[in-house]
C-alpha cells in the first residue's frame, strides 16, 4: 500500500472516530443551544494622566487603585517590559466551529481586537517593543476602516461569528502586547 493510500485510510478512520465521539456527546433532542464563548479585555489606565493627554473621558476606569500612568505605560513598552495589566483573557481559547465569540472591554479605555497573520507592532509606535514594526493589519490606525471596525470601546462588546477552522491570532493595534489565540476545531 502506498503512503498516500495509508494516510487517506488513517484520516478516514480518525474522522469516523471523531464523528462517533461527537454523536455520543450530542444532546438527545437534536436541539443545540447556540455555543458561545467570551473574551475579556482589561487595562489599568489612570484616568487623571490619560485624560490630561487624550481628553476628558478617554480613560473611564472605575477600578480602585492599581492604575498605570500614561507616561509609565510608554516607558514600560519602550523598555520591552509592557504592562501586563493590559491583557486579553484567556490567552488561548479553543472552540468548536460555529461558536460565536463575544469580546467585552472591561478596561477603562478603547482597544482593538484585530486578527493578524503574525503578531507584531501596533500603530502607536511609542507603544511598540523596541525594533518591532507595525503589522500590516494595523497600519494607518483608525483611518483604516478594517482597523476601525475592530475597535471596542469601554463597556462595550463586539461579536465575532463564523470564524473558520484553524488557528486565529488576535492583537490590539494600540497596545500590541495584548495578544491571544483562538483555535477553531
Ligand atoms: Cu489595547
Amino acid at each position: 500500500m502506498n503512503t498516500i493510500v495509508k494516510l487517506a485510510l488513517l484520516a478516514g478512520s480518525l474522522t469516523f472516530a471523531f464523528a462517533t465521539l461527537t454523536l455520543a456527546q450530542e444532546h438527545p433532542q437534536h436541539q443545540h443551544p447556540p455555543q458561545s464563548a467570551q473574551i475579556v479585555v482589561l487595562d489599568e489606565c489612570d484616568p487623571t494622566t490619560f485624560n490630561a493627554v487624550l481628553g476628558p473621558d478617554f480613560c473611564k476606569n472605575v477600578a480602585l487603585g492599581g492604575f498605570t500612568t500614561f507616561d509609565d505605560l510608554f516607558a514600560k513598552a519602550a523598555a520591552g517590559t509592557p504592562d501586563p495589566g493590559w491583557d486579553f483573557e484567556p490567552d488561548k481559547l479553543k472552540i468548536k466551529e460555529g461558536t460565536s465569540v463575544s469580546v467585552v472591554d472591561q478596561g477603562g479605555e478603547p482597544h482593538t481586537f484585530t486578527e493578524v497573520a503574525k503578531f507584531g507592532g501596533g500603530f502607536v509606535t511609542g507603544l511598540n517593543a523596541p525594533g518591532e514594526d507595525t503589522v500590516p493589519e494595523c497600519a494607518t490606525g483608525f483611518s483604516n476602516l478594517a482597523v476601525a471596525k475592530t475597535r471596542i470601546l469601554q463597556g462595550s462588546t463586539i461579536q465575532i461569528n463564523n470564524l473558520p477552522k484553524g488557528n486565529h491570532r488576535f492583537q490590539c493595534c494600540i497596545h500590541p502586547w495584548m495578544r491571544m489565540q483562538v483555535e477553531v476545531k
